[in-house]
């Protein structure tokens, strides 16, 4: 009993009285065996320092999370405005709130130098025209946070043209600054 059953080891059985594996039949190892063994996880090692290395840039997964969350919104009230799916009052207001938080969120982080590299739809082009697509992010953040408090008490008509307006900050940013869909 004691803790020594709860660890897997028998104290009663003498084959398994030192360590569980140690079983019979394998032989002590060999000093050549250690050696290439050690060297083979120096070889895994430097394998996966170099795979660290080339993983992408934290901040690319930081604003494709964000770009996800704004079209988790975005993309039903879009729906609903073309009637894809039933207009639902709450359900648009609820977007809203929520597209108006996302984008109150720090957008730049997701963009630093360096995070042009990697597996993105972000051109380089972005990293050459800093101020202006600073700019261009601003003013979708601007609109879609207006979208979000023109829903409250708003008629479909106000509602679908603040879409609209937003839809156009969101176009002419992936126009200039998004690789195209494959
Ligand atoms: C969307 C979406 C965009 C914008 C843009 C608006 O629903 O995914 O990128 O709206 O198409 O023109």
């Amino acid at each position: 009993g004691g803790w020594l059953r709860y660890s897997g080891i028998n104290a009663h059985d003498s084959q398994h009285a030192i360590h569980p594996l140690h079983f019979p039949g394998t032989t002590p190892i060999g000093a050549f065996t250690m050696t290439a063994r050690i060297l083979s996880l120096f070889a895994a090692a430097c394998l996966c320092s170099s795979l660290a290395l080339a993983e992408e840039h934290p901040a690319i997964a930081y604003r494709e999370s964000l770009m996800t969350l704004v079209g988790a919104n975005f993309g039903p009230m879009v729906a609903m405005l073309k009637g894809e799916i039933p207009w639902d009052d709450a359900r648009m207001a609820g977007y809203g709130k929520d597209l108006k938080a996302v984008v109150g969120l720090n957008i730049m982080r997701g963009f630093p130098p360096g995070s042009d590299q990697g597996n993105t739809k972000a051109k380089p082009e972005i990293w050459k025209n800093l101020e202006d697509f600073q700019k261009k992010l601003e003013t979708m953040e601007m609109e879609a946070a207006k979208l979000g408090d023109t829903i409250a008490g708003a008629d479909r008509k106000a509602i679908g043209d603040q879409i609209a307006v937003t839809g156009d900050t969101c176009k002419s940013c992936h126009d200039k600054y998004k690789k195209k869909d494959d």
